[in-house]
């Protein structure tokens, strides 16, 4: 049983780069992170169950999805979403086992039964984390378990747009249910790998989801300043959320700006020229008590980085999907594929003053895959005759820490015969800085989302195939990751997959990574920890 009232080591953030053990750096008190390891028991025993009927049919593996989703970092702070998602996960088991005729106990949580918030409470201090003892085979479990997350948030956002993979819930399954087992360091560390490959699947399939959906991304510039009519700003990473958004506020004289990882819906084709999506608002998620404050409009997260809301735009604040926070009102999941109905929102808008202006100009981006490739010949050309010299994939997540002004000052040193290639919220550390261009080839490619580090790996790989090179290692890219939620410990798990060695990461090495499982991975893919930013960008331009 363990001794704090806590614990939690799954973000970047967590207390010390050792774990959260009183309460969340992110405001997760210790009750909630209760609730997650029960939530996170029970979709062990479903997949333990799954196992023993050999599938995961549709509905389990989108339950598991969303429920994992649920507790990435900074998505959900509502308890009693938490407890109904326990208590639904207490009947599919069940209705597994009767459908199945499964007998026996399968897994310590068959002994559960759907019922209060203290009763799951009392159950957790018994499954968390810590009650894994030896530190590697827990390193490796969790680590499985953030990078199921990951793969549950590129599921999810696929599954939204029609598209589900049942081999991509099977995997996801047969992962947890692998956590509960006694295996050996060598069979974890391949699952481990396995899940990398489960990724780059993923992504694909959302990838083909959001193109099929709303076009390819293409180059387009971003308004950064404010409109005169009020305005709804929708945050998160859902583009299905932002098309039905669109549709619903046309016409009525509100606009629509972006935030953070929304930002991106302006490079699609469907989104991009639509008159009342004005511009993107803001940074990154860290900065998102100051900026929703001076937006005056209401703000809908649709997925992580949630914070919790100061009391001046707690009112105006509107969660949906897997996110949630107690007393901010919730848009409701529409049922049969339905859209969702924002009218609650656009009539609060209507009432209320224009976003106040936080900056201006226009930034670039939407270089997805199909754009890059589009200019291979170019991007080919430039590397060839020398102009280019360098690519660094400078892909991830933003947060709070200073040191990750590290990503800025490596964006700023880098020299003039190098391009950035960017995804993720990592990118506000940098993208409205003047990067200038090689040859006409913009010095700063973003690709989009988190979601979209599918972009950088295909730009890798077509470069692979275009320069005629075995091992992707050859190409003169460099990866400098900075990390923070656990879609990011899926992205590197992917990229370790497809073989790329050297990575440097940051601002800090994983806390969940145990001294022995980062000696496997320094051994095996000669991860690194970042370090000075002109260090770095020396040894990175010489290719290590
Ligand atoms: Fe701490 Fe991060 Fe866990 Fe929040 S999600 S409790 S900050 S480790
Ligand atoms: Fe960001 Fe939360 Fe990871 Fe999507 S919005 S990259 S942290």
């Amino acid at each position: 049983m363990r001794k704090n009232n806590m614990f939690c080591y799954q973000c970047q953030e967590t207390s010390r780069n050792s774990g959260c053990v009183d309460t969340g750096v992110c405001g997760k008190d210790s009750e909630m992170s209760a609730l997650h390891d029960s939530l996170l028991y029970v979709l062990k025993g479903i997949s333990v169950a799954c196992e023993a009927v050999g599938g995961t049919d549709r509905n389990t593996g989108r339950f598991v999805t969303d429920s994992l989703f649920a507790t990435i970092t900074n998505a959900n702070f509502d308890k009693d979403r938490i407890c109904k998602f326990i208590a639904e996960g207490i009947s599919i088991r069940d209705q597994l086992k009767r459908e199945h005729s499964l007998n026996g106990e399968l897994h310590d949580s068959a002994q559960w039964a759907p019922g209060s918030r203290e009763d799951y409470l009392s159950k957790a201090p018994f499954v968390g984390v810590l009650s894994t003892e030896n530190e590697d085979v827990r390193s490796l479990r969790e680590l499985l378990v953030y990078a199921c997350k990951g793969i549950a948030a590129y599921a999810h956002h696929a599954s939204r747009l029609g598209s589900d993979d049942g081999e991509v819930y099977r995997k996801l399954t047969s992962y947890l249910a692998s956590t509960t087992e006694e295996l050996s360091v060598d069979d974890m560390i391949a699952t481990v790998l396995d899940a990398g490959e489960t990724t780059v699947k993923v992504m694909a399939l959302l990838d083909g989801a959001n193109t099929d959906a709303y076009g390819k991304p293409e180059i387009s510039e971003v308004n950064l300043g404010v409109g005169t009519r009020p305005g709804i700003l929708i945050s998160g990473h859902d583009l299905r959320d932002l098309d039905e958004l669109l549709k619903q506020t046309n016409g009525t004289g509100v606009d629509v700006y972006t935030h953070c990882e929304m930002l991106p819906g302006h490079y699609y084709p469907a989104f991009k020229n639509q008159e009342h999506l004005v511009g993107n608002y803001g940074g990154a998620w860290h900065e998102q008590k100051s900026e929703f404050s001076k937006f005056n409009g209401p703000i809908l997260m649709t997925t992580n980085c949630l914070l919790e809301p100061r009391d001046d735009y707690r009112d105006r604040l509107f969660t949906t999907s897997i996110t949630g926070f107690p007393g901010v009102k919730h848009v409701e999941d529409s049922e049969d594929g339905n859209p969702k109905d924002f009218s609650e929102l656009i009539e609060m808008a209507k009432s209320c003053e224009p976003p106040t202006e936080l900056e201006n100009g226009r930034i670039v981006g939407g270089f997805g895959h199909h754009q890059v490739v589009a200019l291979a010949d170019k991007v080919v050309n430039a590397v060839k005759s020398g102009a280019i010299k360098r690519f660094v994939v400078m892909a991830g997540c933003d947060g709070r820490h200073k040191e990750r002004g590290y990503f800025t000052e490596v964006a700023e040193t880098l020299p003039n015969d190098a391009v950035i290639l960017t995804a993720g919220c990592a990118k506000f550390r940098y993208n409205k800085l003047d990067h200038g261009d090689i040859d006409g080839i913009p010095r700063l490619l973003d690709a989009g989302q988190c979601n979209d580090c599918y972009s950088l790996a295909v730009i890798a790989l077509k470069l692979k195939e275009v320069f005629e090179l075995e091992d992707i290692n050859d190409l003169p890219i460099s990866f400098d990751i900075g990390w923070f939620e656990q879609k990011a410990a899926a992205v590197l798990l992917a990229l370790l997959h497809l073989g790329v060695k050297g990575i440097r990461l940051g601002p800090t090495l994983p806390a969940f990574l145990s001294p022995g499982v980062i000696d496997v991975l320094v051994k095996n893919f000669d991860i690194k920890l970042i370090d000075e930013p002109a260090k770095d960008v020396e040894l990175m331009m010489q290719g290590r």
